[in-house]
Parts: C-alpha cells; structure tokens; sequence
C-alpha cells in the first residue's frame, strides 16, 4: 500500500494543508528588535532645532537602537543618549526605523530621561506595510527614566498586524527631547492569506487534477 505514487488530489490537498501550517508555525518565535536586525534614521519631518550631544566618537543615531536587551541598563553619558532641542514648542525629532520584514509588534522598551525638565512626553507613531502603506498610528506617554541606571518602561503597543516601517516623533513640552533607547519585542508576520481569486484558482487546480483522475480511472 505504502508503495503506491500519491494520489495526485491527495498531493495537491496536502500542499494546501503545508501551506496553512508554515503560515501558522512561522508566528510563534518572539524577537527583540535592536541594531542587530533593524534600522534607525533622522527623518525628514524633524522640526527645526539642534542636537544638543554630539555623534562624535563613533556615535551616531544608531545609539537609539543600541540596547543588547529589553532589560538592559544604560547610564546616561554624551555617548549614550540622544538630546535634541526644537526652536519651538510642538517640534520634535523624528525617527524612522526599518524592519526589513513585516512584524506583528508587541511591546516598545523606552529609555526615557530622568527629569521632567528634559524628557520625552509624547511619541507619534506611524505604521506602514512592506510596500510603504500607512496601515496605523498612535500616540504613547512614556513615562520618567529610573535612576541612576536607566531601564526600559514595556508598553504594550496595539500596532496594527504586517508592519515594516516604523515612524516615530517624538516631543517634550518645553521643546526637550531627551532618551536613552527605543526597542520592540515583535514576532515575524504571518504571510498574507491568499486573495480569494487566487484560492479560487488552487480550486479549480484540485478540479482539474481530479477530474483527469476520474476520465484516467474511468471513475
Ligand atoms: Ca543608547
Ligand atoms: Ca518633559
């Protein structure tokens, strides 16, 4: 019995079925997003102002995504933070980061400041898809940066499903925007269910095949 070829209907079902499987057994890995595996740039639609630390030494934006875990403690020096001043109220810097794949996002890790006179109150989040489509925004309020040694605040981020870029402005009340690091606990997406057009033709394939089975066997 085991011998005999497949079934070519049984064959293309199964296909079907393995499809549906990787689909759901490629959501279950949990990742910390971080330099390792993303990107983080100045964006265009930073307000007018002044980096107030230098990106001397080898520094540079990339000091954003520099934490090597969720958990991880930073100590505020020129070297690790990032201080940008907006000439005015409302201004702020704004961040675009680069996932290189869609993620279903969970969680934002924030390093903020310390002190009220200088740290992040508010982020603006927008999400896009792999082609670049805005799929969703929020606003978060991170809260103060503990002390001496700063460790992340874990917000959950009900971010739409499939993001790849990330765009994140962030703002103090008084034109202060003073943080440590941003990072995300993420899982990879799903891939995209299939259009109903294309279910409809893995359909008709399964007809098709069944259909030679039958004139073939005379069934
Ligand atoms: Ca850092
Ligand atoms: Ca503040």
């Amino acid at each position: 019995m085991g011998s005999s070829p497949p079934h070519p209907v049984r064959a293309a079902l199964a296909g079907l079925c393995a499809l549906g499987l990787a689909g759901a057994a490629s959501a279950d890995t949990t990742t910390y997003l971080n330099i390792d595996n993303i990107t983080v740039a100045v964006g265009a639609g930073t307000s007018p102002g002044s980096f107030n630390n230098t990106f001397a030494n080898g520094a540079t934006i990339l000091k954003v995504i520099d934490a090597p875990s969720a958990d991880a403690e930073e100590f505020h020096t020129q070297a690790t933070h990032i201080w940008f001043t907006a000439d005015s109220v409302g201004g702020g810097l704004e961040l675009q980061f680069d996932f290189f794949q869609r993620y279903d996002i969970q969680t934002l890790h924030f390093w903020n400041y310390t002190g009220e006179a200088y740290d992040v109150d508010n982020v603006d989040f927008t999400f896009f898809d792999g082609d670049g489509v805005q799929i969703g925004s929020l606003s978060i309020q991170p809260a103060l940066g503990s002390s001496p040694g700063i460790r992340a605040q874990d917000i959950d981020l009900p971010a739409p499903l499939g993001v790849r870029y990330v765009t994140a402005f962030l703002s103090g009340t008084n034109r202060e925007v003073d943080f440590q690091n941003i990072g995300f606990t993420a899982i990879v997406s799903a891939p995209p269910i299939p259009e109903p057009g294309t279910l409809a033709l893995m359909a008709l394939g399964v007809g098709v095949l069944a259909g030679r089975v039958r004139r073939r066997t005379g069934r």
